[in-house]
């Protein structure tokens, strides 16, 4: 399969988040863009293509018109008042709270997202808005009739909401891709999330819609990062009841409890008979990965390649999360080997 990947990505490179209470070196760089492109190339796995720019109005029938500008001209604002450190937001508003939108930029950052930990530099923006280019690109092959392609984001997408930006995530490039194919033609389109965190972001775009299936498989929030989201009740709402499916697992989960979960979402997603399947590719369900706690080791990733493969579908896997950058290469390229050898 063909790999869409734009160097626009190096822009986004932020300082420090908070982790267990401390504040760290970003573990969403740009080497883990590097690392999965050069095992790309070593495995020979397809072209490697750059994106076409579609322009802002695919990534404005997922998220508010609002969010897109405020996030394309954040920097801008940012700069304006002597500030050239990372932007992040400083306050939320609790429960109880008529929420209104503020007018300054610190205000505004905590009214469009839900936690710190999207900081922005002055080259996120223009390397979200290619990363979504990337995803809406890999997304044009498949609706051009490609079985499978690779969409080499970064930065991820699962976390960012209609309105909101968090979780090292700002567009969502999974649900603008999902989203330009129901534009294309597609009747119904499955959303699979493997990466380790719940697709919170995901969840809230499509939650009330039957034309998107998103089935998720997490570590539990009750003990994980987002926290808020990903419960197994949450299950839809209005005419998307029925169409949201969430896995959460017990921390410390391997491969025999996790690939269970895989096989129940995988009965659910071939019910629903999708035109499509978009896969938002983590690799941080890694044993080793520095900030997650499921012990999927490299050769699982070969299982799950093989297994998405068997439902047939035109798939477009698009990345997201994983922070054991010395084997990020290896995990993900091995889901898409295996998937372009067993179909
Ligand atoms: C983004 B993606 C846990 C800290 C979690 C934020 C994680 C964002 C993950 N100690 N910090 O889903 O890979
Ligand atoms: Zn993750």
């Amino acid at each position: 399969m063909d790999t869409f990947y734009s160097d626009t990505h190096r822009l986004h490179h932020c300082n420090a988040e908070l982790n267990e209470g401390q504040l760290m070196p970003c573990f969403e760089m740009p080497s883990r863009a590097d690392m999965v492109l050069d095992r790309v190339r070593q495995t020979n796995l397809g072209q490697i293509v750059e994106p076409i720019d579609y322009g802002m109005e695919p990534l404005k029938r997922v998220h508010a018109a609002q969010y897109v500008d405020f996030i394309a001209s954040a920097w801008e604002r940012w700069s304006a008042l002597g500030r050239s450190h990372d932007m992040l937001p400083l306050a939320w508003p609790p429960r109880r709270t008529a929420i209104r939108c503020p007018e300054d930029i610190d205000g505004q950052l905590g009214f469009f997202s839900f936690d710190a930990g999207a900081p922005m530099n002055a080259g996120t923006w223009q390397a979200v808005y290619h990363s979504a280019q990337v995803a809406l690109s890999a997304q044009a092959a498949i609706a051009a009739g490609a079985s499978a392609a690779f969409a080499l984001c970064r930065p991820p997408g699962h976390h960012a909401g209609i309105d909101y930006m968090g979780g090292y995530c700002y567009l969502n490039n999974a649900a603008i891709a999902a989203q330009a194919l129901l534009d294309g033609g597609a009747s119904r389109v499955a959303v699979l999330d493997v990466d380790f965190h719940h697709g919170n972001g995901t969840q809230d775009i499509f939650y009330d819609r039957p034309d998107v299936l998103f089935a998720s498989i997490h570590g539990d929030p009750r003990h994980e990062y987002p926290c808020f989201a990903g419960y197994a009740d949450e299950r839809g709402a209005g005419s998307g009841l029925g169409f949201n499916f969430n896995y959460p697992l017990a921390p410390g989960s391997a491969w025999s409890v996790w690939s269970q979960a895989l096989s129940d979402a995988l009965r659910i997603i071939a019910g629903y008979r999708p035109d499509a399947l978009v896969v938002s590719l983590g690799v941080d369900t890694f044993k080793d990965d520095p900030i997650s706690s499921f012990k999927l080791d490299s050769n699982d990733y070969l299982r799950l390649g093989e297994q998405l493969a068997q439902l047939a579908l035109p798939t477009l896997f698009v990345m997201e999360g994983g922070y054991a950058v010395e084997e990020i290469g290896i995990n993900a390229v091995n889901v898409l080997t295996a998937f372009d050898a067993s179909r």
